[in-house]
């Protein structure tokens, strides 16, 4: 029986799944749900925020997925993002592959349809196999079927989200189960508070003593610093490791901020350079994927001695030998390194350090003058120095960037001074995350967003710009127009695969939900609409004319397009 069938004088004692979600939710600090409303989960939604959570509903569920994990990673406690069955839960799966690809800690919780008549495909309502559908692009995947197991469905979630490596948990909440009724004695038994979610992982103290060896003995070394170091928060200790030792660093995106972009020792502006050369690099939350060619040649020396520190033991050897691993949590792999490195044990490698500012010196002088330069219609190295100078004063905005040329090139020239403030595409190169990041960036932090935009990457996610009118939240979309993918098609011919519409009034999209729209052809008005965006700390979006022809074909990755075997020369 479920509660709402129940006499009253029974009723009175007893509670409903959906009741007993919210508590298991609110019991372990979860403030906010992000989703998108429908059969069966309208009336827990509705529940939830008269019960005190934030609630933010959304246009599509990938957007709310993308929120939500992005949510997570800024906060270390899982984002949870509400869906419907089948399709909701289908749209908002996109977003839990991303977030466990990405190791950013997700919830995904969808409600689902009868299983008798699911698992017989009897053709219910919105019928799907969705705990198995979701497994392969999970970390972890759970059903709960009866109300007595919310609480413990729901603590398993939560630890599975956010333990070792970070990733995206799929919780599958049948519609039986939300309306089943349990008395509130055993209801308020069956709630689980988790303990210490994400416990210190420290290192074993050998492998300290190793990567410390191997540093010591290093004439080139280099750090590079992943996602992984941002997420773990370990700005500060690995901060003084590295001002301790003098070597240079590199911030893989997303790590960017972590230490300063000026700070004296980044090599971000040699990078190719640093690569090659290092003869040991300390590899800090990163993973030897595509983004860092796979640690192979012809960007990486295979004599390069590799110390690699990461809280997921598979990781190591998954892409060259690594002669170091230091597995644990970076926070607590650092204090480590901090205690046991003995004064003068890594010598500051003054010859390396002299080169690589020479190198650094002439790449940035080499970028100057494209930087400079104030073609008529505005390229995007114009249009990011003028995003640039409106965010000069601005350290605290945190900046969304998508898009391939837009992302290549704002990730170049945006310095990042704060850590966790820069959010992109991350690990997939996906498109689509740009307003759902805009805005779990926004929900969590109060603070300023920037959302730098190519405008094939906006129609991605664009709806969401009522979501971001309907929350008044403080976002501002910067759109590069440049009338396509990668660029624009020449005026003359019919629009081509990778051709968007011409001259669109992207700016006019925001004014329909009463936010404010700047259409800007020149630098100046582009740093004047930002600046004046942000000191509204209101809804806008600046439309930036872009050439249609500044952009390369896919960006920086071009090469990552397959070439015909038969006839390698011919493009379209
Ligand atoms: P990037 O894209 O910046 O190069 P990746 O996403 O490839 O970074 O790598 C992040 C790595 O960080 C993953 O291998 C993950 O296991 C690791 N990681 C995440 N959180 C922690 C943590 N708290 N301590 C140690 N390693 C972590
Ligand atoms: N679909 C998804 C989900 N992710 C993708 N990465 C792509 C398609 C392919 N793709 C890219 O890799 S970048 C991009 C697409 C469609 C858009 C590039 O155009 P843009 O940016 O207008 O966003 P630029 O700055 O003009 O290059």
């Amino acid at each position: 029986m479920s509660a709402a069938e129940m006499p009253e004088d029974q009723a009175g004692n007893m509670t409903d799944g959906f009741h007993l979600v919210v508590e298991a939710l609110k019991l372990n600090g979860i403030d906010t749900i992000y989703g998108v409303a429908g059969i069966p989960i309208t009336d827990l939604l509705r529940l939830a925020q008269a019960e005190g959570l934030r609630y933010f509903g959304f246009r599509h569920e990938q957007s709310a997925g993308n929120a939500a994990a992005i949510a997570g990673f800024l906060t270390q406690k899982p984002g949870v993002c509400m869906t419907v069955s089948a399709p909701g839960f289908l749209n908002g799966l996109v977003a839990l592959a991303n977030a466990t690809t990405n190791c950013f800690p997700m919830i995904l919780i969808s409600g689902s349809s009868d299983r008798a008549i699911v698992d017989l495909e009897q053709g219910d309502y919105e019928e799907l196999d969705q705990l198995n559908a979701a497994r392969p692009y999970a970390k972890a995947a759970y059903r709960v079927n009866r109300p007595q197991d919310i609480g413990l469905g729901i603590a398993r979630a939560i630890r599975a989200a956010v333990s070792g490596r970070p990733g995206g948990v799929y919780l599958d909440l049948t519609a039986e189960v939300l309306g089943a009724a349990l008395d509130e004695a055993t209801a308020k038994k069956s709630l689980i508070k988790v303990v210490d979610p994400a416990p210190p992982q420290p290192p074993a103290a050998h492998a300290v003593a190793r990567a410390l060896e191997i540093l010591a003995g290093a004439r080139r070394p280099l750090a590079i610093l992943g996602k992984g170091a941002a997420y773990a928060r370990a700005e500060a200790e690995i901060r003084a490791f590295i001002e301790a030792t003098g070597m240079p660093f590199l911030p893989m995106s997303m790590a960017k901020g972590l230490l300063p972009d000026d700070h004296p020792q980044s090599a971000a502006a040699a990078r190719s350079y640093v690569i090659g050369n290092a003869d040991v690099v300390l590899l800090v939350g990163a993973r030897l994927n595509w983004l860092l060619s796979h640690g192979r040649a012809p960007l990486w020396n295979s004599d390069t001695q590799i110390i690699q520190v990461d809280i997921e033991p598979a990781e190591i050897d998954s892409n060259r030998a690594i002669a170091a691993p230091v597995v644990g949590d970076i926070k607590s792999v650092f204090a480590a390194l901090n205690a046991a490195i003995k004064p003068g044990q890594i010598e500051r490698q003054a010859a390396w350090l002299d080169e690589i500012d020479k190198r650094k010196r002439q790449n940035i002088e080499r970028m100057a003058a494209r930087l400079n330069a104030d073609p008529s219609p505005m390229n995007f190295s114009s249009a990011l120095r003028a995003v640039r100078n409106a965010l000069a004063d601005r350290p605290d905005v945190y900046i969304v960037n998508e898009g391939a040329n837009t992302l290549d090139f704002a990730r170049n020239i945006i310095d990042m001074r704060e850590p966790r403030h820069r959010l992109d595409s991350g690990t997939w190169g996906v498109m689509g995350i740009g307003m759902g990041y805009a805005i779990g960036a926004a929900a969590v932090t109060g603070r300023p967003v920037v959302a730098i935009e190519g405008d094939s990457a906006f129609g991605f996610s664009g709806m969401e710009i009522e979501t971001i009118c309907r929350y008044d939240l403080p976002v501002t979309t910067v759109i590069f127009n440049n009338n396509g993918v990668y660029r624009g098609d020449p005026e003359d011919r019919p629009y081509s695969p990778t051709g968007l519409i011409r001259g669109a009034r992207y700016d006019r999209i925001i004014e329909a939900f009463g936010g404010k729209g700047y259409h800007v052809t020149d630098t100046p008005g582009l740093t004047a609409a930002l600046q004046e965006a942000l000191a509204s700390r209101r809804p806008a979006l600046i439309n930036a004319v872009i050439d249609p022809t500044a952009g390369t074909e896919s960006g920086h990755i071009q090469a990552l397009n397959p070439r015909s075997a038969i006839a390698p020369g011919r493009s379209a």
